[in-house]
């Protein structure tokens, strides 16, 4: 799929005449939707992946904040953030579509409210939130309360209907990653099937998707990515 973690020192790859290039990191769950994206519509890019913890000098420069994802189209058109990526993607190659417009009000709505889920899941990477887990674990599953209640309501099996859509593909990276945590705090992650039937069917229909397991990293992975991070020792391309 992608190519080893550049670090300082290495030299920034050549740009490919007419080729959108995708700068990432393999375990960033923001770089994820992108790769899901650009992999459901069948974009043509190339991807240089950045070693985060000793980033090229060279990397300051596409982009001073030195985060990923960073999309740079073949005509130069540069954009930050997953979220302004993704939609980007969806206008330049509508097909399939991921917003539907009765429903895409609501779903920026959910989208907004999910950022709760990513900000306690990255506390919990980064070793930030001090409380027990079973309090951190108690108040993610009253967050995704509303996203049971939302497919109950919509009665399709993806956010976006009978395929995924926007949401879907913007959810899922934090839904994959989930089973880390009980490696990590050796305490069960999982959702309760009588709480949350239809996000259960959501995960079993989503994981199974060609550009999903494309895209796929193995839970045990991302559990080493994340002591490796703690430790401030990430060996990107040997996990
Ligand atoms: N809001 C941004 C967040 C991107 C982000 O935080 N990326 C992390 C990696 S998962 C990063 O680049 N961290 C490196 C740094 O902050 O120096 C998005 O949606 O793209």
């Amino acid at each position: 799929m992608s190519s080893l973690h550049l670090a300082s020192g290495s030299e920034k790859p050549a740009d490919v005449e007419g080729q959108a290039r995708l700068y990432s990191m393999k375990y960033c769950p923001f770089s994820h939707r992108v790769r899901l994206v650009l992999a459901l519509k069948n974009i043509p890019h190339d991807i240089v992946n950045i070693n985060l913890q000793n980033k090229p000098d060279w990397y300051l420069q596409v982009h001073p904040e030195g985060k990923v994802p960073v999309y740079i189209d073949a005509d130069g058109t540069m954009m930050t953030d997953s979220v302004a990526i993704a939609n980007y993607l969806d206008q330049k190659y509508p097909e399939p579509p991921l917003y539907n417009n009765e429903i895409k009000s609501r779903d920026l709505e959910l989208l907004d409210h999910y950022s709760k889920v990513i900000g306690t899941f990255s506390n919990c990477i980064h070793d930030k939130d001090k409380r027990q887990f079973e309090e951190i674990l108690a108040e993610v599953m009253d967050n995704l309360q509303e996203f049971e209640e939302e497919l109950n309501t919509r009665k399709t099996p993806f956010f976006g209907g009978s395929n995924p859509g926007m949401l879907d593909m913007l959810m899922w990276p934090w839904f994959e990653r989930a089973k880390a945590l009980t490696l990590l705090y050796k305490r069960c992650t999982s959702l309760d099937k009588e709480r949350f039937p239809k996000l259960m069917e959501w995960v079993a229909e989503m994981k199974d998707l060609p550009f999903v397991v494309k895209n796929r990293c193995s839970y045990e992975e991302f559990a080493k990515v994340i002591e490796a991070s703690r430790a401030g020792n990430i060996d990107y391309d040997n996990i």
